[in-house]
């Protein structure tokens, strides 16, 4: 029996542990409550001949290294790199969702977005031409209602889809977000200096570089130990100040701009906003 070890990474509320409930037939408390530590719960499933741990992850709204949520989600992504994980975003409110999907690709993993709430999108009568949108960030997209299990099979059969997809890779096709030329003049630099260090072949440098642009500290300390450290952090604050100067804004507004940006104009494509937010902007 082949398992498939499974994390569930989205925002606080998308509906990451109803969607584990109903999976691993587990009891976990769903709703609004906070103050609980942060750990992940492990439920298992099976499922077409597979059996999957599923893992249950804090809320985040980020990958940075701010709050310990992320933290911990990030070191769960690097330090037990999941088989396949699956990005459970708000179907409803995808523009804000959609930046945690921005960060889970620069790591580059394997990924399936669960478009969860996908019922209230529909009562809605907002319309989303989610392949087409899964096409522009190169991940695959699967309408979901974990409240009630719709959508679930089909998630865990792309879910088996990518695991057995053994660097084939024909369901996703690893994108780059673009954050434009001048930041990526900057991550092209620095990431070039990082591929000739052997030590970093497990790691994608591309992701390394955009952190370290970010003075990111988990990244910091990462890299700290490696003979070309200190030549990395000179480019990197050189680059941080030619970037700054161009675009008039800090690193991190600016990298996080590019990001919506670049969310926004795949929405742009593939949206249609329902009655709801008709009503709020007219
Ligand atoms: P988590 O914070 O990501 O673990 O989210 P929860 O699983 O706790 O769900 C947050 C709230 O959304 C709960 O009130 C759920 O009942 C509700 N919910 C979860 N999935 C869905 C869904 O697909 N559709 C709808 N309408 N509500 C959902
Ligand atoms: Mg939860
Ligand atoms: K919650």
């Amino acid at each position: 029996r082949k398992r498939i070890n499974v994390a569930l990474v989205g925002n606080p509320n998308s509906g990451k542990t109803s969607l584990f409930n109903i999976a691993s037939g587990s009891h976990e408390h769903v709703g609004n409550y906070s103050g609980v530590t942060v750990g992940a719960k492990l439920g298992h499933m099976r499922y077409k001949g597979y059996e999957f741990n599923i893992y249950d992850l804090p809320g985040t709204y980020a990958l940075s290294a701010y709050t310990p949520e992320e933290v911990y989600v990030r070191r769960q992504l690097f330090e037990h790199t999941p088989d396949v994980v699956v990005n459970v975003v708000t179907a409803s409110n995808l523009e804000r969702n959609l930046y945690l999907t921005t960060e889970l690709i620069d790591i580059n993993l394997r990924m399936v977005v669960a478009l969860n709430m996908y019922d209230e999108l529909q009562n809605d009568k907002a319309e989303l031409d989610y392949r087409l949108l899964g096409e522009l960030l190169g991940v695959p997209m699967v309408p979901t209602v974990s409240k009630t299990g719709k959508g679930i099979d089909e998630l865990f059969d792309t879910v088996i889809a990518l695991y057995e997809d053994n660097g084939q890779d024909t369901l996703s096709h690893h994108i780059h977000i673009n954050h434009g030329a001048c930041i990526e003049e900057s991550v092209g630099r620095l990431a070039a200096g990082m591929k000739k260090d052997s030590s970093l072949a497990n790691y994608h440098t591309r992701y390394l570089a955009l952190k370290m642009l970010e003075r990111d500290r988990e990244v910091e300390r990462l890299l700290s130990s490696r003979a070309g450290y200190a030549e990395w952090v000179g480019l990197r604050d050189r680059e941080v100040e030619r970037i700054e100067k161009e675009l008039g804004e800090d690193i991190e507004t600016a990298i996080a701009n590019e990001k919506y940006g670049f969310i926004a104009g795949a929405l742009k494509e593939t949206y249609t906003p329902g009655t709801h937010e008709k009503e709020k902007t007219t």
